[in-house]
């Protein structure tokens, strides 16, 4: 985690070849004369030019003409999928060579560093949806490398819900809401989601997956990444491995709980966007390293899944994790519309040294994108500042709808005599891209392949892998959902389908959402293998950046508060008083602290851990509210801690002996260390 006051650090936020480009295109308005956008200048912005004091308004307003018509423009289609996203640049730094495996020029040398855009996202809600919501995240990387644009277009899980992108369109047609009423808004808690999963098998592992805690992240800065995709490395020799690429941030992998979840969206449906925006703005950088597994071209056959199947994932004690690289979000985009909203990312865009493999989902995708953002953005939209590459680039592409590179010359059409046949192409040797020459042979056929028709095997694993707590709220998951399909059917056919995975569980499902456990004709996998590095308890757990809030009234004790503030900067956990006014308080000796949230401004589920301090001047009021703040936390297993008048009402709860609650009369060294200590274990399960 960077230091706030970290000035170099701060620095470098804008010292890269991609922020070098951008600032060309900023404008600053501060201090400047209003124009129309033909440069003149304005008298009057607040009146249409009338006929009389109270007359018609007159058609030659230019500038009423100019500004209503703009604003008539202003949206642009939203996305189809990902359509509420947010994003910050970044740069990445590579480890060490990756020659052996690739030549791609950015993770040649040690150090070397490369400009990044990311773009996070939710899959299902549209522009405007609570941020959430239980959903798969979208983590797409634009890597502006020197030899051209890199997109790593993934999500934070590591296998999809289909195995051919023709199905798309369907997946998303029953996941979005129902077309006849449009509900529900960016949830899959309902029929025509359950029913596709219930018809098709080969969801089986992804729906296990997305019914875990993966899919209601804490933040942005906790989730995983995947590129999904089995891609290419080629190296300089021409020699090819397969490889799957991952994202695993610093913080560790956290999640929220669902009932915390839901009440975020009421307190704070933008929780994600603001939880990366403060964290930048702060100086607390999230980081993530890049890791890839790596698969020979010899060892192709050796698993009992293909590689080439989107709905299996490469068990990373099968297939080690090695780590090459280390991203860091540090600066936020300065106008959401021109660098988030228009992003153009592609898995399509490749550079020397990547290639793509016979994967049928990700071979779907390549047509998509483009695709979309044609229809999206507009025909030039890889024009956009935010779009473009930071090496040079040129062809004969021309004209088109808003293009704004003025080519010079006569000459737009490849092998000319009159400008000497520029633009060239080179050959591999002199950086000219060349597709990896892959052999390929049979007939042409509409079909899935037969080594992609084990749906259970690894869903099973998955199931296998995870502990109790996981399991119960995967349960409680299957509950919910398929307690809000309103077709008996339907929620039959999906506990049919969780039998072939596990049968205790689809016995609990159907108990739990009324219909039948799966008839004895369902055979449950006897797949007997887990993968530890699936389960989120395996993850690491500091106290960084958590939120504690620290409920305070007047009279509070100066001293004891003072410390705990202080210990808590030194491992940058981030206090926020709450109280029961916004302005001051005043402490027994006289300190005075501002509040940042007062009990109606805020809410218990917004924060990783909770400290009661009291005060020996506060209301029956501040003790009911407190007391609500404590029962919530502590329904959501969160660290509670408490001294002086805190310590009395946690006491006066009856729950001062439960795990993850710590108390003391005067705060002090120990009761600090038990505190953080807690708050980086952030979950007390045992409750
Ligand atoms: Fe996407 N997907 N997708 N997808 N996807 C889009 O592209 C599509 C898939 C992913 O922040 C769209 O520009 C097809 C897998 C992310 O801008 C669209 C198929 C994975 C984002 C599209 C898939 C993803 C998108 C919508 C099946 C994880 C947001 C707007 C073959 C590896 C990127 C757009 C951003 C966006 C199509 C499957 C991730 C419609 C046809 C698998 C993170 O083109």
């Amino acid at each position: 985690m960077s230091d706030k006051d970290n000035e170099p650090e701060k620095r470098k936020q804008d010292d890269n070849k991609k922020m070098d480009q951008l600032k060309k295109f900023y404008r600053d308005n501060t201090d400047k004369v209003m124009t129309t956008d033909e440069g003149v200048k304005i008298s009057n912005d607040e009146n249409t030019l009338s006929a009389g004091d109270r007359g018609p308004q007159l058609l030659e307003d230019f500038i009423y003409r100019e500004k209503l018509t703009h604003f008539d423009r202003e949206r642009i289609p939203e996305r189809n999928v990902h359509a509420r996203g947010y994003g910050a640049h970044g740069v990445f730094e590579c480890y060490e060579t990756q020659s052996n495996l690739t030549k791609a020029h950015f993770l040649q040398k040690a150090g070397q560093q490369t400009p990044v855009f990311v773009r996070f996202s939710q899959v299902a809600g549209s522009r405007g949806a609570n941020e959430t919501l239980r959903d798969v995240r979208g983590f797409a990387t634009k890597f502006y490398t020197d030899e051209g644009n890199f997109d790593l277009v993934g999500n934070n899980i590591p296998i999809f819900f289909i195995q051919d992108g023709i199905k798309f369109p369907d997946l998303i047609h029953a996941l979005k809401p129902e077309p006849n009423n449009e509900i529900p808004q960016g949830q899959t808690a309902h029929d025509t989601f359950w029913d596709f999963i219930g018809s098709n098998e080969e969801s089986a592992a992804m729906m296990m997956w997305i019914m875990s805690d993966r899919t209601i992240p804490r933040s942005f800065r906790t989730i995983q990444g995947f590129g999904v995709h089995t891609f290419r490395l080629v190296n300089a020799e021409g020699k090819s491995v397969f490889c799957k690429f991952h994202w695993r941030p610093v913080l560790g992998i956290h999640s929220l709980i669902w009932n915390e979840a839901q009440k975020i969206g009421g307190a704070d449906p933008d929780f994600h966007r603001r939880d990366l925006w403060e964290n930048i703005e702060q100086g607390f950088y999230p980081e993530y390293e890049l890791g890839v597994q790596v698969i020979e071209e010899d060892q192709e056959f050796d698993f009992d899944f293909d590689i080439l199947d989107a709905t299996k994932l490469w068990p990373e004690e099968d297939v080690p994790l090695q780590m090459i690289g280390k991203m860091t979000l540090n600066k936020n985009v300065e106008n959401v519309f021109a660098e988030t909203e228009q992003v153009a990312l592609h898995p399509g865009n490749i550079v020397p040294g990547i290639d793509f493999t016979n994967d049928p989902l990700l071979q779907g995708r390549l047509f998509s994108y483009t695709d979309t953002q044609i229809y999206r953005v507009g025909t030039n939209f890889k024009q956009l500042p935010i779009n473009r590459p930071v090496c040079p680039f040129h062809n004969n592409h021309r004209d088109g709808s808003q293009r704004y590179i003025i080519d010079k010359g006569q000459v737009a059409y490849h092998q000319n005599y009159l400008a000497g046949n520029t633009p060239y192409t080179v050959p591999g040797s002199q950086g000219g891209f060349v597709t990896y020459p892959s052999l390929v042979e049979g007939l042409k056929v509409r079909k899935t392949a037969p080594s992609f028709l084990d749906h259970f095997s690894q869903a099973r694993l998955f199931w296998n892998s995870m502990t109790d707590v996981e399991k119960s709220h995967i349960l409680q998951a299957f509950s919910f959902e398929l307690g809000k399909v309103n077709v008996p059917e339907v929620r039959q056919r999906v506990v049919n389908l969780i039998g072939h995975i596990s049968r205790p569980l689809a016995t609990a499902v159907a108990e739990q959402v009324g219909v039948e456990p799966p008839d004895g004709s369902i055979k449950q996998s006897d797949v007997t293998k887990s993968s530890p590095a699936l389960s989120l308890m395996n993850t690491k757990f500091l106290p960084d950046t958590l939120k504690v809030a620290v409920i305070v009234g007047n009279g509070y004790d100066g001293n004891a508060l003072e410390s705990l503030l202080q210990s808590f900067k030194e491992v940058e956990l981030k206090p926020f008083i709450i109280s029961e006014r916004l302005g001051e308080i005043t402490a027994d000796n006289g300190d005075k602290l501002n509040v940042d949230a007062t009990f109606l401004t805020t809410s218990p589920v917004l924060y990783d851990g909770l400290l009661v301090v009291g005060g020996d001047q506060t209301s029956d009021q501040f003790a009911y509210q407190t007391g609500n703040f404590i029962t919530e936390q502590f329904n959501h297993y969160k660290p509670i801690g408490g001294i002086e008048e805190g310590a009395i009402l946690i006491q006066q709860l009856g729950i001062a002996n439960r795990p993850g609650v710590f108390t003391s009369p005067t705060g002090g060294g120990q009761f600090t260390r038990q505190f953080i200590d807690g708050m980086a274990k952030q979950r007390f399960w045992d409750r």
